[in-house]
């Protein structure tokens, strides 16, 4: 809670393009939430966590102020939501040292997040990747959110981020809001294009597994018209048939439909059609979001100022749940 209000947080790495996973399972989600009214809203821009694998320095930095505008093109208000960089913020790392004493080697040893990197990462298995969920638990209960809406495959870390806040609170009092994690219906879990077990990620190195936000028509119809299904040739919303069950899930996130909606609107379809106004559906959706990056790129004043003032907002709220911190743990404090 801040001022009485409910508040919210999320963010996302700002590593590679961001994915229409991303975009469906997350951001739509963020952008419907945030137009409700008495909710204080925080969306970062979490760049400490993406030096957890090696980032080449710029690139990074394009990367990141690409998802600045990407938060901003998908709907995200700048001025009424604060949208900050966790790097400008130095209280994440101080209170992410603080809360990894308060942190089980054993509780980390079980995040499969952690798991699925290190195997993708042998060469690069650093701490900074094994203690993860706990700067993520920073950022969380810095702000005292009470509302944290993440993918599913976030949840685990939501779940730790609990567990250290009762704990915390358990020994000082009530010093953080206990956040509930919040998983959207639809997009919940949107699957690579090239292997529809996997989820679709934007690291994966094949670049049609994935579709990004800035591609372009004839590349996402490409994509699509490219994506795994079966060989039953019958479409059918069901666990035996990943690849359909994704499309459908692509379509319904992308028109708000159900899914007896969509089925309906595929009726006596084939897959080449359907891929085709799966890819349609997707190309309408992600228009709009394109144009306004588009004038928002050319912007770069109006970029800058949006990332200072919000700096300096987030670093408000977040200066006062550490200050509370330091001298409940005991920290001596420099004299005025
Ligand atoms: P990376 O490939 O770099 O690990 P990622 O694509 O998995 O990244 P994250 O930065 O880890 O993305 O996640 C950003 C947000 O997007 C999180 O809330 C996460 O739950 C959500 N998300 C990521 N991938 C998907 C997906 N395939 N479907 C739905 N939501 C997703
Ligand atoms: N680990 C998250 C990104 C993230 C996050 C957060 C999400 C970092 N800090 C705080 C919600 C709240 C991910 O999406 N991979």
């Amino acid at each position: 809670m801040i001022d009485g209000k409910k508040t919210m947080l999320s963010g996302m790495q700002a590593t590679g393009m961001i994915t229409l996973g991303n975009y469906l399972g997350a951001l739509k989600n963020w952008v419907n939430l945030s137009d409700e009214e008495g909710i204080n809203c925080f969306y970062g821009i979490m760049d400490l966590h993406s030096i957890t694998v090696r980032q080449n320095p710029t690139e990074f930095r394009q990367n990141a102020r690409r998802l600045l505008q990407l938060y901003i093109a998908a709907g995200l208000d700048p001025e009424k939501n604060c949208i900050f960089f966790q790097s400008h913020v130095p209280a994440h790392a101080e209170l992410a040292w603080i809360l990894n004493c308060y942190t089980y080697m054993g509780e980390m040893n079980r995040m499969t997040q952690f798991k699925d990197k290190a195997a993708k990462h042998a060469d690069n298995i650093n701490t900074g990747l094994f203690t993860y969920p706990v700067l993520m638990a920073a950022d969380i209960l810095l702000y005292q959110a009470d509302l944290v809406p993440v993918g599913k495959d976030q949840m685990q870390h939501l779940e730790i981020t609990r567990d250290i806040a009762n704990r915390f609170n358990g020994v000082y009092g009530d010093v953080f809001t206990v956040p509930e994690g919040y998983v959207g219906k639809q997009g919940a879990r949107i699957m690579s294009l090239a292997d529809p077990m996997k989820k679709m990620s934007k690291s994966d190195e094949n670049q049609n597994a994935s579709i990004y936000l800035l591609d372009d028509k004839d590349t996402i119809m490409r994509k699509f018209k490219k994506a795994v299904t079966d060989s039953d040739g019958f479409i059918a919303y069901s666990d035996e048939k990943p690849g359909i069950r994704n499309l459908i899930d692509i379509y319904c996130a992308c028109t708000s439909k159900t899914v007896e909606e969509a089925l309906a609107d595929f009726n006596g379809m084939n897959y080449g059609q359907l891929k085709e106004c799966v890819g349609e559906a997707v190309v309408n959706e992600l228009a709009p979001l394109q144009a306004r990056y588009d004038e928002l790129a050319k912007n770069k004043d109006y970029i800058d100022r949006i990332m200072k003032e919000n700096a300096q907002k987030a670093s408000y709220y977040a200066n006062k749940t550490l200050r509370k911190v330091k001298k409940k743990v005991g920290f001596t404090e420099m004299p005025r």
